[in-house]
C-alpha cells in the first residue's frame, strides 16, 4: 500500500527518500523522527563517520502543520561529510580520484563490480554502504507514527555479539505467555535504549562491550543477533493465500534486505525444526473474558502467514563488518595480483544500529499490511474501519 524509494551515495551530497500512499491526517512529531535517527547513529563499535554526522532530516513535502496531507512525503538528509568528498564524488567535475581495485571479502565490492561492470569499486561501495539505512529509519519513523495511532508499539534489543549472549529474550518473555509478557518485552527494549550495545542485561552488556573492544584491538570486526518485537498488532495482517502476501515472508524479505543480515527467524523458528508439535505449537484456551488466548508465542505472532494478535517477534543475525584493519587476502582486479583487501573507514560492530533499522523495516511491513487490511484515505476513515472489525 505504501510505495517507498531511497537514493543517495554514502559520501554523496545527500540522501533522499519518498514515501507515497500515506493517508491524510496522521499526526507527525518531528522529535520522534529525530529520536529514531539518533538511535540508529548510536552504539559502541561505530566508526569515525558517526562523529561527523548528526543525522537530522528535512521534510520537503507531504506534511503540513504536523499532519500528513495524503500527498507524497519527501525527506532530505544532507551528508555533513560531503565537503570532504566533493572532489571524489562530484556528479560532473573531475574524474582523477584514485580508483578502488581490491574487493573486501564479504562486501558487495566484488559481486557489485562484476554486475555493473565497474572498474572502480567505489562506484559499488558508495551505494552498498549501510549509510542508506538512515533513510529507512526516517521512513520507518513516519510509518511507526501511523501505527502508533492504533497503539502498535515496536522495540528491539541485541541478544548476541560474537560469542556473548543474553538469556533475556523477547521469545523467552512469551514462554510462558503471562499477563507480564508484554510489560517484560517493553522493559527489555527500554533498558536496551540506555545501553551502548542495546542490551539491558548488565552482565551480558559488559561481555559484549569487551568482545567489540577485543575485535577493535585485533583489527577485526564482529557480528551478532538482534530481536525486534511489535506489540498490539491486530490479527489478520498478511494472508496465507499467496506466498508474497504472507506476513512472515514480507518481514523476512525486509530484514534480509538490511545490509549485513544473513539469517532471519520468526518467533522460535529454528527451535521449531527440533521440537515435537505437541511441545512447539501455541495451545489455545478461553480466558475469563471469553476471549481466545494462548499459553505461549513460539510462532512469533504469525500463523499461516497471518498475524494472530500475539506479539510479532523477529530475530536477525548480522555478519561481521567486511572492512578489517588487518585485511583478508584479496586480489587486485586490474593487475590480477594477490594483495590484501581494501581498507576504508568503517564500523567494528554495527549490530545495535541494525536493531534500530530492524524496527524501521518491521514498521514498514506492518504499516503496509495494516493499511491493506483496513483501507482508507484518511486516518479517520481507517479508524472507522478498524473499529468495525470484530476481535477474536
Ligand atoms: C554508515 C556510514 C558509513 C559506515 C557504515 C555505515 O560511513 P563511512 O563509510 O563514511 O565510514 O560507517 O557503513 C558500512 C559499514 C559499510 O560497510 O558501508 C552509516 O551511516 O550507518
Amino acid at each position: 500500500m505504501f510505495k517507498m524509494l531511497t537514493a543517495g551515495e554514502s559520501h554523496g551530497r545527500a540522501l533522499v527518500a519518498i514515501l507515497e500512499g500515506m493517508p491524510s491526517g496522521v499526526p507527525i512529531d518531528r522529535e520522534k523522527i529525530d529520536l529514531q535517527m539518533k538511535r540508529r547513529q548510536a552504539g559502541f563499535g561505530r566508526g569515525g563517520r558517526m562523529k561527523i554526522e548528526c543525522d537530522e532530516v528535512s521534510i520537503l513535502s507531504g506534511i503540513r502543520f504536523g499532519k500528513t496531507l495524503g500527498s507524497p512525503i519527501s525527506i532530505l538528509l544532507e551528508n555533513k561529510d560531503w565537503p570532504n568528498w566533493k572532489e571524489r564524488m562530484d556528479p560532473f567535475e573531475g574524474n582523477d580520484a584514485e580508483p578502488v581495485c581490491v574487493p573486501r571479502p564479504g562486501h558487495a565490492d566484488f559481486a557489485g563490480a562484476v554486475k555493473y561492470g565497474h572498474q572502480d569499486i567505489r562506484n559499488v561501495l558508495e551505494r552498498a554502504s549501510a549509510r542508506e539505512t538512515a533513510m529507512r529509519v526516517a521512513l520507518g519513523a513516519i510509518l511507526r507514527q501511523f501505527l502508533e495511532c492504533f497503539d502498535v508499539w515496536i522495540g528491539s534489543h541485541v541478544i548476541r555479539i560474537g560469542s556473548e549472549e543474553t538469556r533475556t529474550t523477547f521469545v523467552g518473555a512469551c514462554d510462558p505467555m503471562t499477563e507480564y509478557s508484554i510489560a517484560q518485552i517493553r522493559s527489555i527494549s527500554e533498558k536496551a535504549d540506555a545501553s551502548p550495545v542495546r542490551c539491558g542485561n548488565p552482565e551480558a552488556e559488559d561481555k559484549m562491550i569487551k568482545t567489540i573492544r577485543s575485535a577493535m584491538e585485533a583489527g577485526d570486526s564482529v557480528g551478532g543477533i538482534f530481536e525486534t518485537a511489535a506489540l498490539n498488532v491486530p490479527p489478520g495482517l498478511g494472508s496465507y493465500a499467496f506466498w508474497d502476501r504472507r506476513m512472515d515472508a514480507m518481514i523476512a524479505a525486509a530484514f534480509m534486505g538490511i545490509p549485513g543480515i544473513k539469517a532471519v527467524e520468526i518467533g522460535a523458528g529454528f527451535q521449531s525444526g527440533q521440537t515435537p508439535g505437541s511441545e512447539f505449537h501455541d495451545a489455545f484456551f478461553i480466558g475469563k473474558n471469553g476471549a481466545v488466548h494462548r499459553r505461549s508465542n513460539r510462532a512469533g505472532g504469525i500463523e499461516g502467514g497471518v498475524t494472530n494478535g500475539m506479539p510479532v517477534l523477529v530475530r536477525a543475525a548480522m555478519k561481521p563488518i567486511p572492512t578489517l584493519t588487518k585485511p583478508l587476502p584479496s586480489v587486485h582486479m586490474a593487475g590480477r595480483t594477490e594483495v590484501k583487501a581494501h581498507q576504508e573507514r568503517s564500523d567494528v560492530c554495527a549490530v545495535p544500529a541494525a536493531a534500530v533499522v530492524g524496527e524501521a523495516m518491521l514498521a514498514m511491513q506492518l504499516a503496509g499490511a495494516f493499511h491493506e487490511r483496513f483501507g482508507g484515505d484518511s486516518l479517520d476513515q481507517i479508524k472507522k474501519h478498524v473499529n468495525s472489525h470484530d476481535q477474536p
